[in-house]
């Protein structure tokens, strides 16, 4: 089912400007050359100024030295920014929520969703700006302790994509704010508005705390931007969210100058569909996690591993109810499937069903392109399904995109086996109402994911928990849990209070 009108260039760029005035952003000192189109009609939003290369060394000593005073304020009042910080996003959520739609194509409830994200992450970094805690041990020698304190790291430069603009800016942000850190974010290319807006809101909460505004800069440009934050030797900590093959680019360099990187890359991400399973939950799981945000979540749903005895009443059904799916203007009331992000993400999907096709896949729902009269140069398609006999390549790698594999299994240990047969450990979940089948997906037999779940699908994961995933994921964690120790740095303390010096592992070493 798709809608018909496609708003045009002349009401979303205006639309798209005032969002980001009102959120403090200068928009006609930041206008240039820079290519800026909206998924939603595929028409421009107005030239945006992107970075010179050259500039980059210069940002990065800038955010130095606001390290080098922003370490010394104590970390409650570091939180208190963060604090305000969550208040300017909860006043300016519908702002940034039309930015995310408009720039990246998000139906307005997820576009919400991704502000409450960032809502979220703040109230989670001003409790933990008083949980900063070290362990102290006991100590071998006599009158001596040990502990352990976590001190900031300095500048952390953030990569973000264009599927979550503004959420992952925030995750890392507002805890890296906390730990005494500060940031440098190259947003995507794609989303210069939705970074501009949520960076302006910062500015104005650094300013009112009268605290350096350096300590949060963005950088907008192509690749070769990101390249010199990789490379430059100021930056301690890289935290990159994107493909596989830029992880690949960032991870082997970062490493060769002893930086340390934070990499949150593809996902593979299948369901279990077991016997026992409640199907209607199971299906409202589904459509969720694999045709939500058009298939363009690192955690979106990519497969679907079914029981032989109910994998053909469960592709039925939602083959039905993707038929249903109203795909069309994200802003629109209704919408549930707005538009790909471009052209190439739409050749890449159709490329992918006609491998899996040939491959001995059936394609039974989806996939064809919609609304090209509409907007002929943006990128509708409807979410597709394929049932396949088995795991073939295709289906071992991460299309960007609405299309969903269905495969069958016989026992659960071939399920768990085929869950965890791709490169990538991201996202997983089993839907079961059998204990047992749920303990073992979850337990160091089962899934081999960062993220694993029990009757609930693979995406929308809530900012308390550690975010990302293993193998080809990339290994990092974001977000909450103790996820903020990546942007600090350890030291172990030796306290020596008896006045004399018994040297450790009995060694004796008299003068
Ligand atoms: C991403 O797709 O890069 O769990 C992040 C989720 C969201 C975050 C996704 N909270 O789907």
């Amino acid at each position: 089912m798709s809608r018909t009108q496609i708003p045009g260039p002349e009401i979303l760029g205006p639309q798209a400007l005032d969002a980001a005035r009102r959120c403090g952003v200068d928009v006609e000192a930041l206008a240039g050359d820079g290519a800026h189109r909206s998924p939603v009609n595929g028409a421009s939003l107005g030239g945006v100024r992107w970075n010179d290369v050259a500039e980059i060394d210069a940002v990065v000593t800038r955010s130095h030295e606001a390290f080098l005073e922003w370490r010394r304020t104590p970390a409650p009042a570091r939180g208190a920014v963060v604090k305000r910080l969550g208040e300017l996003l909860t006043e300016h959520k519908a702002d940034l929520g039309t930015l995310v739609s408009l720039e990246v194509g998000k139906i307005t409830s997820e576009a919400l969703g991704e502000v409450q994200e960032m809502i979220d992450i703040c109230d989670f970094a001003v409790g933990l700006s008083r949980q900063l805690y070290g362990r102290t041990s006991v100590s071998e020698r006599p009158g001596h302790r040990l502990m352990e304190t976590w001190h900031p790291l300095g500048v952390v430069g953030v990569i973000s994509a264009f599927n979550f603009p503004a959420a992952v800016w925030s995750w890392n942000t507002a805890i890296a704010l906390v730990c005494g850190d500060t940031v440098i974010w190259k947003p995507s290319e794609q989303a210069p508005l939705t970074a501009w807006a949520s960076a302006a809101l910062l500015d104005r909460a650094l300013r009112e705390a009268g605290v350096p505004p350096a300590i949060s800069q963005v950088v907008v440009g192509g690749p070769e931007i990101g390249e010199a934050l990789v490379d430059h030797p100021r930056v301690a900590l890289m935290s990159a969210t994107g493909s596989t093959r830029m992880g690949r680019a960032v991870g082997p360099r970062v490493a060769n100058r002893f930086g340390r990187s934070l990499l949150e890359l593809g996902g593979n991400n299948a369901a279990i569909v077991t016997p026992s399973a409640d199907l209607d939950l199971t299906l409202r799981g589904i459509v969720f996690s694999a045709a939500g945000t058009a298939g363009q979540r690192c955690t979106t749903m990519r497969r679907v591993i079914a029981h032989r005895s109910v994998a053909d009443q469960l592709t039925e059904r939602l083959a039905e109810a993707y038929g249903r799916l109203p795909i069309g203007d994200p802003t629109a009331d209704g919408t549930l499937v707005g538009p790909l992000i471009g052209e190439p993400a739409y050749t890449a999907m159709s490329a992918a069903i006609e491998t899996a096709t040939s491959d001995g896949g059936t394609l039974v729902a989806g996939g064809s392109r919609v609304l090209a009269e509409a907007a002929s140069d943006a990128y509708y398609v409807e979410p597709a399904i394929v049932s396949m006999k088995g795991q073939t390549d295709i289906v071992r790698s991460e299309t960007f995109a609405p299309l969903l594999y269905v495969l069958p299994y016989d026992d659960f240990d071939e399920a768990i086996a085929l869950n965890n047969d791709v490169p990538q450990g991201l996202s997983s979940s089993v839907f079961t109402r059998d204990q047992a089948e749920a303990e073992l997906f979850v337990s160091d037999e089962g899934s081999d994911c960062g993220i694993v779940n029990v009757n609930i699908g693979t995406s929308g994961a809530e900012i308390g928990g550690a975010f990302g995933g293993e193998k080809e994921t990339g290994g990092g964690r974001e977000s909450g849990s103790d996820a903020w120790r990546a942007y600090m740095r350890r030291a172990t303390n030796t306290i020596n209070y008896s006045g004399e010096l018994p040297l450790a592992q009995g060694v004796d070493f008299t003068v």
